[in-house]
């Protein structure tokens, strides 16, 4: 070994050489692996390219501060030199490039630079702008909350479930990376506030490159920064930084690394980048950003100036710097060619990991029969059963969402009944189960879904409510986004079992057109879910409990007006009754006309036949699961009948029955004997006036009627 030289020992703001170089490292192997990429799409042999260019010190910076495998990375696709900081290799980033089904980030699935990495703690990235920052807050809730439980379980007595089978570190930090562009997403503006409101550990990273695209910083962030904006926010630690200043990127992170280990609050970093290869291989910066602007940039490159500076201070020479690039050039060749001579994806392996390979909720095994006891109650007292069973099982079971705390102010808890949800669903959990695990989310519904994401990634299971259908839609982009595809697009790398819990549905007197909708159809068409929907108070317990034991995301569609209905009550079935999602339920047998429906229709359905008498014979079916769908029940019943009517809440067209009309009329054309008939809400949204809600909503003399009609065929 060479005796240590003088240049060894030098150091730069207290960083050795060893660690200089390796900064340098990886913002060269960075600028490299972007640019061979450039090449390959240019030749035509990948297919997208997005660059990090500009955004290496930075990059640098973070692998050098932030701890990989133990704290938590939330990035986006100019997070190259953060990636390969940390420990990603240059084969890796080339294989999703490739699209190799070997590929660690996707299996051929995503497009380049959308980085993932389990052992890293890098979750897996998506090509929507912002999402993650509501993820990266609900991932650190999880370390917080698991830490809390290892206490507590250490403190309990003997027998107490100790372990949650979630890993982490007493000081770990969650990291979440945008451009400024992305800070005029509202996800953004929830985040902060939850984190800021938790005081949790998520350093928000910010890389301004003083453009989204074409636009620049000022159109879309009031008064040009950032950080400005943010002053008030209480126990936030703001750092504003030169990004392209690879030491000074240090400080900043490390003062904000420091503040989060320490339980401060979260905290802000600023930092101002470049971007001088454009956006992307699609975009052409000359058509918007002026010379003058762009010699700026040039100037400030991060790979000029960096290197210059260890020369000037004398901690390497120009011959250093040149083996490295010569030793890089040489790594990224070889990554690349290795990358196209890995194994291509097997075209029909797209089907795999839509669910869990591992837990089938369709299975005989989730076939649990009630054991009854007591007097009959409702879909309310039974929901709210069956979470009690399932929390006092399960110790990840968090839940959250509007009004579902019995009270915030858990001072209050003696004097006050407690609210327990709008419908009162949730009633008394919080009081058993404290506020830790049973909590009030601002009212923001993505935010409830975002942040559930961010658990469940990390092993809890959220069950958490959003408050009406009719209000999900600020949460639709985490749902259909991201918590839909994550199994898929990360090739099973990760998951986000959860149960989702909404209200729906109109037959409420006055309930109008935002407190009655019922678009089922919006879920079942997103691969990934499960969707299921039960018709009485039995039922809703033995699905919830499948739904929440499952390893899926699950939409848990509760229909309001079934909530308290004498005629659908139920004695309370034990803990441990469950019904296996897509087996559907004969409610009443027949041969001549087969009814298929959910929900609130079921019990039309059943008002219409008794209207009928013997006139004719129907078998009603309720699906109970929309997604999956009992196709064998459904076929089998209309193999029998030859006539099949879908009834169903939605408006008609594109409806939730129009898939089952469609698939009925394709698979058994030749042996039905007559149309496959659909009956359903008006294509409108549903009136106030009892006159108006009554037309717009099937009734039972609606049913009756479709029913004879298609009798006479
Ligand atoms: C939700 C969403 N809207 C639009 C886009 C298209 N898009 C991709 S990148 C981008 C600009 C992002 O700018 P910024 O946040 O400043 O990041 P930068 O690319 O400059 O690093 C846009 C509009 C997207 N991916 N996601
Ligand atoms: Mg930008």
């Amino acid at each position: 070994m060479p005796s240590k030289t003088k240049r060894d020992a030098k150091t730069l703001r207290g960083l050795d050489r060893q660690k200089l170089l390796d900064l340098y490292r990886s913002m060269l192997l960075a600028r490299k692996i972007d640019d061979k990429e450039i090449q390959l799409k240019r030749q035509n042999k990948i297919f997208f390219q997005i660059n990090g260019v500009g955004h290496e010190a930075l990059g640098a910076a973070i692998g050098h501060v932030f701890r990989p495998g133990s704290d938590w990375f939330f990035f986006y696709y100019r997070d190259r030199a953060a990636s390969v900081a940390l420990g990603q290799s240059a084969f890796e980033q080339f294989q999703q490039a490739a699209g190799t089904s070997e590929c660690p980030q996707s299996g051929g699935r995503q497009m380049p630079s959308h980085f993932s990495s389990v052992p890293l703690n890098i979750a897996n990235t998506s090509s929507p702008t912002g999402s993650q920052f509501l993820q990266a807050v609900g991932c650190a809730e999880a370390g917080i909350y698991a830490s809390k439980h290892q206490k507590k379980s250490k403190a309990a007595k003997k027998g107490a479930p100790s372990d949650l089978g979630i890993e982490f570190k007493e000081d770990e930090v969650v990291v979440v990376t945008s451009g400024d562009g992305t800070t005029s997403e509202g996800e953004f503006w929830e985040a902060m506030n939850s984190a800021c409101n938790l005081k949790l550990p998520v350093v928000f990273v910010i890389e301004d490159n003083g453009y989204a695209i074409s636009v620049p910083v000022e159109v879309n962030t009031a008064g040009g920064s950032i950080s400005k904006l943010v002053g008030s926010y209480p126990d936030l630690l703001i750092r504003e930084v030169d990004g392209c200043d690879t030491l000074a990127t240090v400080d900043a992170l490390e003062a904000a690394s420091a503040h989060c280990r320490a339980r401060k609050g979260p905290a802000l970093v600023h930092a101002h980048v470049i971007r001088p290869y454009s956006h992307s291989l699609s975009d052409d910066e000359t058509n918007y950003k002026t010379a003058a602007e762009r010699e700026d940039e040039e100037k400030r490159d991060p790979l000029k100036t960096f290197p210059e500076l260890l020369i000037r201070e004398g901690i390497v020479d120009q011959a250093v710097i040149d083996a490295m690039n010569e030793q890089i050039d040489e790594e990224v060749t070889a990554a690349a060619d290795k990358a196209f001579d890995s194994p291509r994806p097997k075209p029909e392996s797209a089907l795999e990991f839509v669910y869990s390979p591992d837990v089938d909720p369709t299975a005989e095994s989730f076939s649990s029969p009630a054991v009854s006891e007591g007097n009959p109650t409702t879909m309310v007292d039974l929901l709210n059963k069956c979470m009690a069973d399932e929390m006092r099982r399960d110790e990840r079971i968090i839940m959250f969402g509007e009004d579902v705390a019995d009270v915030s102010r858990e001072e209050a808890l003696d004097e006050v009944k407690g609210k327990g949800g709008v419908f009162k669903v949730t009633l008394g959990l919080q009081r058993e189960f404290g506020g830790d695990r049973v909590f009030n989310s601002p009212l923001a519904e993505a935010n409830i879904v975002g942040r559930a994401i961010g658990m469940s990634l990390r092993g809890l299971k959220p069950v958490v409510e959003i408050q009406f259908f009719d209000y999900i839609w600020p949460a639709y982009h985490q749902i259909r986004s991201e918590l839909a595809t994550m199994r898929w697009r990360s090739n099973n790398a990760f998951s986000c079992p959860m149960v989702i819990r909404t209200t729906y549905g109109g037959y409420i007197r006055g309930g109008a057109i935002y407190h009655s909708q019922s678009g089922a159809a919006l879920f079942t068409a997103n691969p990934g879910l499960r969707v299921v929907c039960p018709s009485n108070a039995l039922d809703a317990n033995g699905l919830l409990r499948t739904s929440i034991r499952c390893d899926d995301p699950v939409i848990f569609l509760e229909h309001k007006h079934l909530y308290r209905q004498t005629y659908n009550k139920a004695a309370y079935p034990g803990p441990e009754h469950s019904i296996p999602l897509g087996k559907a339920n004969v409610v009443q047998e027949g041969e001549d006309v087969t009814v298929i429906t959910y929900g609130a229709t079921v019990n039309r359905a059943v008002q219409a036949c008794r209207k009928l008498g013997d006139e004719v014979s129907v078998e009603i079916i309720d699906l109970r699961s929309l997604s999956p769908v009992d196709w064998d029940t459904l076929r089998a019943s209309v193999r029998k009948t030859g006539k099949a009517l879908v009834l169903y809440e939605d408006s008609i067209s594109w409806g939730y029955g129009a898939e089952l009309a469609a698939r009925l009329s394709e698979e058994l054309f030749t042996e039905l004997d007559g149309p496959v008939r659909r009956l359903a809400a008006t294509d409108t949204f549903v009136g106030y006036a009892p006159e108006l809600e009554d037309f717009i909503l099937p009734q039972p003399d609606d049913i009756r009627e479709a029913i004879l009609d298609l009798a006479r065929w």
